[in-house]
């Protein structure tokens, strides 16, 4: 399955042969799904989001939520959108190229060896073109914000996209309802105030992104990307059968690449 040499100069390809990127709104159960994929293909680089790491944010005066010394930038976010989305995705992208750029090392019985696939939890296409999107429609970035955030997240596309673009997009996919249910039941405490409209826009983000493809994507290799839409509206964290459907397909798609 490799796909490309193994040194990548530069930025580097970062060893896996495969790169995917697992997308889906919030608390459809992205994480749940990496754990999945996790005991199914042990071999597997996978990568989850670092809220922990939005949530404690060193170097910066303490809040009420955080230890001293830390700022919880996912609460401020949530709490005052308007001054925080920026900060925010600073934030956000940095980790996404942190992730990408992270040695794809194999697990289970070939330690030190490169992975065949690696999944990340979202990536710089759902930073911006999902989130960053719609704070920019919500108001909570100023179109200087926009224009200025567009200019650094286009060069980063640029240098990084030949070698880290991921080949294609996991969509997981549920109704913005079955989202609220499982964003209410997993009770992050900085997510209380997020209402059904919220998760109604971001669902529309991905649906135009990663369904009707019409989001104007500002790199080749992603726009051309394959997607693979996998139903998670039906329950599956507590489902085995369901689980092996759906790792079945994961398969098949990763087979098909
Ligand atoms: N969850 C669920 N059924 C599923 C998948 C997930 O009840 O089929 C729950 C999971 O236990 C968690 C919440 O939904 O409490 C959100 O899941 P996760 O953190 O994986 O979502 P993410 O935000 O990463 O997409
Ligand atoms: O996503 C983790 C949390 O982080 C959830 O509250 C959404 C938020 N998030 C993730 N990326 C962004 C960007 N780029 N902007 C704003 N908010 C973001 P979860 O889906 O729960 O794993
Ligand atoms: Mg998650």
């Amino acid at each position: 399955m490799t796909r490309e040499g193994g040194s990548g100069g530069g930025m580097g390809r970062c060893g896996a042969a495969l790169r995917l990127a697992l997308e889906g709104n919030i608390a459809v159960g992205k994480s749940t799904f990496l754990r999945l994929l996790a005991a199914a293909f042990p071999r597997w680089h996978l990568v989850t989001e670092p809220v922990a790491r939005w949530r404690r944010v060193p170097g910066a005066a303490g809040t009420a939520q955080a230890p001293a010394g830390s700022a919880n930038l996912l609460q401020l976010l949530y709490q005052e959108p308007a001054r925080w989305a920026f900060t925010f995705q600073s934030l956000s992208c940095l980790s996404r190229v942190r992730a990408a750029l992270e040695p794809a090392e194999g697990s289970g019985d070939t330690p030190g060896t490169a992975a065949p696939v690696s999944v990340l939890e979202r990536s710089l296409f759902s930073d911006r073109y999902v989130f960053a999107k719609t704070l920019l429609e919500a108001g909570h970035l100023q179109p200087l914000e926009w224009a200025i955030y567009q200019e650094w997240h286009e060069l980063l596309l640029r240098h990084l996209a030949p070698h880290a673009a991921p080949h294609g997009f996991l969509y997981l996919r549920a109704s913005p309802q079955t989202c609220l249910q499982r964003l209410r039941r997993r009770a992050r405490s900085e997510e209380g105030g997020i209402q059904l409209g919220y998760l109604q826009q971001l669902h529309g983000q991905h649906e135009l992104w990663l369904v009707a493809r019409a989001t104007e994507i500002h790199c080749e290799a992603a726009r051309r990307a394959p997607v693979l839409v996998l139903d998670a509206e039906q329950d599956f964290e507590h489902d085995v059968a369901r689980q092996g459907q759906l790792m079945a397909q994961v398969e098949a798609f990763v087979t098909s690449l």
